[in-house]
């Protein structure tokens, strides 16, 4: 019984450190909602994933669970047998129900603490968050990753128009927030280098990757800038 224990709780400690490890490697993060893509969710994952997107969000607001379960269900064999992570947003119940590596939350969701009695220690838990507060209150409150934006203006999630964090906050992170964090909101191939002269070193997306014609194309061009 002991043994046993002691081998459990090995193995929980090398999957956390081997999340923490894939994450600090991370550059593209992809979210996929399946209105957002051209030719359903299921091309722009499988093309993404086999150019190099290193993480999957599956950012579903109006699918039923049931269906919610068997598209997370799939895109956990793709995501897996391309070597990536997949984290569902929002839904700590559905991240286990698929074996997800993690969850995301934005600030009007369950806070970390609970997310974490829900999930555990071994899957990843991100948080979104649009200021320095923000992010700094993630970080005490145990995020594994957080978002950082929205850095230029989106469509892709209800900001008020105009209301972004802009370049300037992607600098206060990059000063002061060690925990691997992702720049996010309007990224595109044109701005990239922008953000990452900013300091970022991981960016996330949606619509570039998703409503465009060419998925895996588009994934190529936008993980160039971080080979040099
Ligand atoms: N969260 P796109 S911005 C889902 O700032 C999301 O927290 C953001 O999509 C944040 O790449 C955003 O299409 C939208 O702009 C990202």
């Amino acid at each position: 019984q002991m043994r046993y224990a002691s081998y459990t709780l090995e193995k929980t400690i090398l999957t956390c450190i081997a999340s923490q490890r894939r994450l600090e490697n991370s550059r593209l993060y992809l979210l996929v909602s399946e209105s957002l893509c051209h030719h359903g969710a299921g091309p722009a994952i499988r093309e993404s994933l086999a150019a190099g997107v290193d993480l999957v969000q599956i950012r579903e607001k109006s699918m039923t669970d049931r269906k919610l379960m068997v598209h997370g269900k799939r895109v956990r064999e793709w995501t897996r047998e391309a070597g990536a992570m997949l984290i569902m947003n929002d839904r700590p119940d559905l991240a286990i129900a698929i074996d997800a590596d993690g969850v995301h939350v934005g600030q009007d969701e369950l806070p970390v603490r609970e997310v974490r009695q829900i999930v555990g220690p071994r899957r990843l838990i991100g948080v979104s968050t649009h200021n320095i507060e923000q992010a700094r209150q993630a970080v005490l409150d145990g995020a594994d990753y957080i978002g950082v934006g929205p850095t230029f203006p989106t469509a892709t999630k209800n900001f008020a128009e105009h209301e972004y964090a802009g370049l300037d906050f992607v600098k206060q992170v990059a000063a002061e927030i060690t925990l691997p964090w992702f720049a996010i909101g309007g990224i595109q191939a044109d701005n990239l280098k922008q953000v990452l002269e900013a300091g970022a070193t991981r960016v996330a997306v949606s619509s570039v990757i998703c409503s465009h014609e060419q998925p895996g194309q588009i994934t190529r061009e936008l993980l160039e800038p971080f080979s040099n």
